[in-house]
């Protein structure tokens, strides 16, 4: 049974590495059908080969098509584990990539990994404007706003943001994380942003943790 496990982890595992996506649902489905928990498959697989994936990529195994297929076949997986996931919990983020930048892979993973966890999760999509993510906290009234950036020319526009939830008294009614591959843990202290998390798994532990500690 344990060599069975091992068998389908590697097989999903590299059908995620081929971009092949309707061989990681067909599979996710098999191993639920061998009685593997949608957990085990998400921490023992998904999980890691998420890192993996930004890791080649960073390593330049892998180019930008490789990602984008790699990134889709992930959002099989999670769709196949969906019926799955934790009960929404009545918790709500709000997530978005800030204005002028339309990178959304790792956005997207983070969306649906916090999804995947329990969260409401509303995502804004790409290039948001300050005042799209001010009107979003204003309608949704999140516990949680995240933010993403790729460009260093973009990241600027999450200290906007915040400044802003300040100016319109929203700031101290939802917490703030960010992102993406510029940002840093010191980027994210000097903007006063609540949390910052270099990949889905972190962002689900600190968001957690950020939501639990100060009641949401
Ligand atoms: C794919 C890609 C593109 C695609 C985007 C497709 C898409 N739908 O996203 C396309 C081709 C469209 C593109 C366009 C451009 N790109 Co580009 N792109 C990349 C590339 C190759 C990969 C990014 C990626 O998806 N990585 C994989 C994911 C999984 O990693 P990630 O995004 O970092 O996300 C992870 C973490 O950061 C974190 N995370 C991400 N967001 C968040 C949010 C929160 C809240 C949290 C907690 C965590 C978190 O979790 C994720 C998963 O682990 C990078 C190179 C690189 N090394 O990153 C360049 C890169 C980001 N691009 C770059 C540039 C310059 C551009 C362009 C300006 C190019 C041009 N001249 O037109 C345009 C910008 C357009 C715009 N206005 O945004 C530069 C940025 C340089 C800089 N210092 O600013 C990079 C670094 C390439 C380079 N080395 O020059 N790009």
């Amino acid at each position: 049974m344990k060599n069975n496990r091992t068998i389908i982890f590697r097989k999903i595992n590299s059908a995620i590495l081929n971009g092949e996506a309707n061989e990681v649902a067909r599979l996710i489905d098999t191993g639920l059908k061998m009685s593997m928990s949608a957990e085990e498959i998400l921490e023992e697989v998904l999980i890691p080969t998420t890192r993996q994936v930004a890791a080649q990529f960073q390593g330049a195994v892998f180019y930008i098509p490789d990602v984008l297929l790699a990134s889709r076949a992930i959002k099989a997986g999670l769709h196949a584990l969906k019926p799955y996931k934790r009960p929404a919990g009545g918790k709500r983020i709000v997530i978005g990539t800030v204005a002028g930048d339309i990178h959304d892979i790792g956005k997207n993973m983070v969306a649906l990994f916090l999804e995947f966890a329990g969260y409401e999760v509303i995502d804004l999509g790409v290039d948001v404007t300050t005042l799209d993510f001010i009107q979003a906290v204003k309608q949704h009234k999140p516990n949680l706003l995240a933010m993403s950036a790729l460009l260093t020319t973009t990241m600027g526009e999450m200290s906007n943001v915040i400044e802003m939830l300040y100016v319109h008294q929203l700031r101290d009614c939802v917490k703030v994380i960010v992102g993406g591959g510029p940002v840093t843990q010191e980027f994210a202290d000097s903007i006063g942003a609540d949390a910052y998390a270099d990949n889905p798994h972190e962002a689900i532990k600190v968001v957690h943790n950020l939501l639990n500690r100060h009641n949401g």
